[in-house]
């Protein structure tokens, strides 16, 4: 893994979106994003053939695009699409048997706190993600936001390791937030929200390359 690939990391799943994923996904290529997840996940989203399918469909638009393809929380389907990554929160499963089971493939751990932070197993992990940063109404179970004091403070005990930054991040704050420490920013409306998914994107890439 790269760090460049951290800088502009969108997140999405057919619960965010309000067109087609496949046509946002390429939108948001287009203007530049660096890493794509994969999360479907939360209030009217997809399971089954259908859920796969669209894995199947974002995953070929990665490959296309020479994009990073990471699912969020299923191995499962990180194993059968071959994606680039898998990428789990603190209490969905034992973050050893995703390391384990996903072996030739990037691992992302989400963390909320310097102390999850340090108690992450990073010789053995990729990347952290941080956050939420900011307040966010897209994950409507987020912790409270860290602020860049939080993202500051866990930089300054994991060193030089990737972090990724999560949580009402868009093109505004981008810039202080990687002033902060992170790598990059992920984000999921900042994208999805806009009718123009490359522009939307571009305004993110311009506020920090
Ligand atoms: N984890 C922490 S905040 C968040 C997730 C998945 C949601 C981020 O969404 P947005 O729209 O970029 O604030």
């Amino acid at each position: 893994m790269k760090k460049e690939d951290l800088k502009l990391y969108f997140i999405m799943g057919s619960q965010d979106a309000t067109r087609d994923p496949r046509m946002i996904l390429q939108d948001a290529i287009k203007g530049g994003i660096t890493c794509f997840q994969f999360r479907e996940k939360g209030p009217g989203c997809a399971s089954g053939a259908a859920k796969v399918k669209l894995a199947q469909d974002l995953r070929r638009i990665c490959l296309e695009n020479g994009i990073p393809f990471i699912v969020n929380d299923d191995v499962e389907l990180a194993l059968t699409l071959d994606a680039d990554g898998i990428h789990v929160g603190q209490d969905v499963m034992d973050i050893h048997e995703v390391i384990e089971r996903c072996k030739d493939m990037w691992v992302g751990l989400s963390v909320t706190s310097v102390q999850e932070a340090i108690s992450a197993p990073l010789l053995s992990i990729d990347y952290l993600g941080v956050g939420p940063i900011y307040q966010t109404s897209t994950k409507k179970d987020a912790k409270s936001p860290i602020g860049l004091d939080g993202l500051r403070e866990i930089r300054n005990n994991v060193k030089t390791f990737p972090v990724v930054a999560i949580g009402g991040i868009n093109a505004s704050n981008l810039k202080e937030v990687v002033e902060a420490g992170a790598d990059g920013g992920s984000f999921i409306s900042s994208i999805t929200a806009y009718d123009d998914a490359t522009k939307a994107a571009r305004e993110l890439y311009n506020a920090i390359m």
